[in-house]
């Protein structure tokens, strides 16, 4: 696998999962390939399971890692050909990639959207340019639109959980006092659409994702309809993508809690992190024996390490 940004860079999403779950129950199988292997994190968004489980996953493979947060650490970056840059920016992307690439094997990037120009969020500029200038495979931890290994462990905690062949899945938006991305729910919509799973997804009208993720998938307005027989309910928010980036309503009624639960299949509850509790979903469901947050959180692992793989393998 030359890059990671998203499902379309895989060819088979059952197979990897398999090998996620060959990795969870044997971490230190591959523990010479990566020898003397380099991998560089780039955080220009704050992080806490991407950053700690790709550290461990790639040193799980014998990787060194170094990481780089551009926020407070390194020159604010240029990324307009043609500036003339006597402002602010006191370094150009096409130079700072170009480093990176001297000194890594593999590049792992972090860029959110600005949510506020949804053209130039589309076009990926910070992960594209990094993966144009230093010339090395480029891995997703959250660009712009999408978050593909955050939905690499979705996937392979739904494969560990299900209960029957083909599980109900929900992707619920629930309320939050900021507007956040739509990576998270675009990739998970994405990955879903591979795999046996009957997807459904409930948002208030206004939360509509891009129809170029979505397809065909349903769309439920009433959120208890959706909820529904579900054996996985999945809750995040994301902004408008409509109108971009923007908060709509409260909306508080959306919150994710123990009663609208007891309406699924014995349902699992899922969730990226990091979570408002008591906004997002209610303590009663987030402590329950349904939670399944930590085991998601930890298959990021394992689901990392299953990529880097292949990315070694392929240098
Ligand atoms: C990010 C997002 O894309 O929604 C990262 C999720 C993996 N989440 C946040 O930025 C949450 C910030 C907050 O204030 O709760």
């Amino acid at each position: 696998m030359r890059q990671f940004l998203s499902v379309h860079d895989v060819d088979d999403v059952q197979a990897l999962v398999a090998e996620a779950r060959e990795h969870k129950a044997a971490p230190f199988a591959f523990e010479d390939l990566g020898r003397r292997r380099t991998m560089g994190l780039v955080f220009f968004n704050a992080s806490l399971r991407t950053r700690l489980s790709t550290q461990r996953a790639a040193q799980n493979l014998g990787m060194q890692v170094i990481v780089l947060n551009t926020g407070q650490d390194a020159w604010q970056l240029e990324f307009s050909d043609g500036t003339v840059m006597d402002g602010g920016s006191a370094e150009h992307i096409r130079e700072a990639a170009g480093v990176l690439g001297e000194y890594c094997d593999i590049i792992g990037v972090r860029a959110f959207p600005s949510l506020k120009d949804r053209t130039a969020d589309e076009r990926e500029e910070v992960i594209g340019n990094i993966v144009r200038f230093s010339g090395r495979p480029v891995v997703s931890l959250e660009s712009a639109t999408r978050h593909p290994l955050q939905s690499l462990a979705d996937c392979m905690t739904i494969e560990e959980l299900r209960t029957v062949p083909r599980p109900k899945v929900v992707l619920t938006w629930a309320p939050h006092p900021r507007a956040l991305p739509q990576a998270v729910p675009n990739s998970f919509v994405e990955w879903m659409r591979k795999s046996d799973v009957d997807l459904v997804v409930t948002h208030p009208e206004g939360y509509e994702l891009p129809p170029r993720f979505m397809e065909d998938t349903p769309v439920e307005y009433d959120q208890a309809a959706a909820f529904a027989g579900a054996h996985f309910v999945y809750a995040k928010n994301w902004s408008s993508y409509e109108r971009y980036g923007d908060i709509l309503r409260s909306d508080a009624e959306w919150m994710v809690t123990a009663e609208k639960m007891a309406a699924t299949d014995s349902g699992k509850f899922m969730h990226c992190l990091p979570v408002r509790r008591n906004v997002v979903v209610d303590d009663a469901v987030l402590d329950s024996p349904s939670s399944v947050v930590l085991q998601q959180a930890g298959n990021r692992i394992w689901s990392t390490q299953a990529v880097l793989k292949r990315m070694l393998e392929a240098l």
